[in-house]
């Protein structure tokens, strides 16, 4: 599957429909009159929010989106039929902005969400319309209004209740394929994961949807690497769940880079809980497993959660960790689970706390 989280397009709005100037005449009728009807309205220009989609790669092959036109109105007080409308079908998260890319026009974040991004013109009024005790034969109609057209970006923002960050290699991608069912590519190299995946995963009969980003690294924010262009895929989650490799030689050091970059971006991501885990520790022998523990717990300022996505260790302690807070930070305990078409498990009795 191609990712794609922006997308500008042109929209248009369909024209009214123009009123009719038309007068009865009928043979041995003797009261005729102006019976021109009203023209349609143009059509409208929505967007909506569905599921089944997570990238807006439909929009790379069509940007423009017209609406119809309104029929114009017709003799014999025929109002003209409406413009059909269209609508844009995007992935739940999707943001819409002006052609600024600055001005938010609208947010969708829940399947069914519509928006109307343009009216169409109102149709104009037929020269019935317009007959006065003075004036019983006007001959003119008002043209239709014209639709309205704009370009607006569409931005993606994946919604998932907790994020997985960290330098590249740090194991996230094996991470989220340990816990879930996704299945991302996975290497020892940098830059493995180029854009983000999901995955469900689920801790004492609870799911929650875990989203794996590119690796960041020293001057993302100024776009070193991939840059920090995909970090806005975790702004929505409630927890952030920090990577730090046990190959570093410096977990420290590695820990701070990438709260750095976290604290450059803004977006509020510094303000979210974090669980910090050092990974991978099944190379490490039980001393230095110690001491980088240590290391990493001085500059994090929290106990880090030591795990192996490979062996399996300390896993199921740092789900719970992030379940926690995830149905802490929501009150209710509902995740984004209900907006995501994931296979379901046995236990969904208790899914349906929306
Ligand atoms: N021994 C061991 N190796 C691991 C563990 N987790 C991941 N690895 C290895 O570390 C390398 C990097 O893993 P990835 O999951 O691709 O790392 P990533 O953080 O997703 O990397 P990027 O996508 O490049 O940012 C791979 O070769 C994995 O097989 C682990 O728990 N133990
Ligand atoms: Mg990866």
């Amino acid at each position: 599957m191609k990712f794609l989280d922006e997308a500008k397009v042109y929209i248009r709005s369909g024209d009214g429909g123009a009123g009719a100037v038309s007068f009865r005449r009928e043979k041995f009728v003797e009261f005729g009159g102006p019976d021109g009807g009203d023209g349609g309205r143009g059509g409208d220009v929505w967007v909506e929010a569905v599921n089944g989609l997570n990238t807006l790669i439909d929009f790379r092959f069509q940007q423009h989106f017209k609406a119809q036109t309104g029929i114009h109105g017709m003799g014999r007080n025929r109002t003209g039929a409406n413009g059909g409308e269209v609508t844009l079908k995007v992935p739940v998260g999707t943001q819409i902005f002006e052609e600024d890319n600055e001005t938010l026009i609208t947010d969708l974040t829940k399947e069914g969400q519509r928006f109307r991004l343009a009216k169409g013109g109102n149709g104009g009024f037929g020269n019935s319309h317009f007959k006065t005790a003075t004036n019983q034969a006007p001959n003119w109609a008002n043209p239709g209004l014209e639709g309205e057209e704009k370009t607006v970006w569409l931005r993606l923002k994946l919604i998932a209740d907790a994020g997985l960050v960290g330098l590249p290699n740090a194991g996230k991608s094996t991470f989220l394929a340990s816990v879930t069912r996704a299945r991302p590519k996975i290497a020892n190299y940098p830059f493995t994961t180029l854009h983000p995946n999901l995955g469900v995963a689920t801790i004492d009969g609870r799911e929650f949807v875990l989203a794996d980003i590119p690796g960041l690294i020293e001057g993302a924010h100024e776009g070193v690497g991939i840059g920090d262009r995909f970090l806005g895929h975790v702004e929505r989650t409630r927890v952030l769940l920090h990577l730090v490799s046990s190959m570093e030689e410096n977990v420290g050091k590695s820990y701070k880079t990438v709260k750095t970059e976290l604290e450059a971006y803004g977006g509020g991501l510094i303000d979210k809980p974090v669980i910090v885990a050092l990974s991978q520790i099944d190379i490490l022998d039980e001393t230095e497993l110690k001491k980088k523990a240590k290391e990493l717990e001085k500059a994090s300022g929290q106990k880090p959660f030591l795990i192996s996505a490979i062996t399996g260790k300390g896993m199921t302690d740092v789900l719970r960790a992030l379940r926690d807070v995830i149905v802490e930070a929501s009150g209710t305990g509902e995740t984004a689970l209900p907006d995501r078409s994931t296979p379901v498990k046995e236990d969904s009795d208790e899914d349906d706390d929306e």
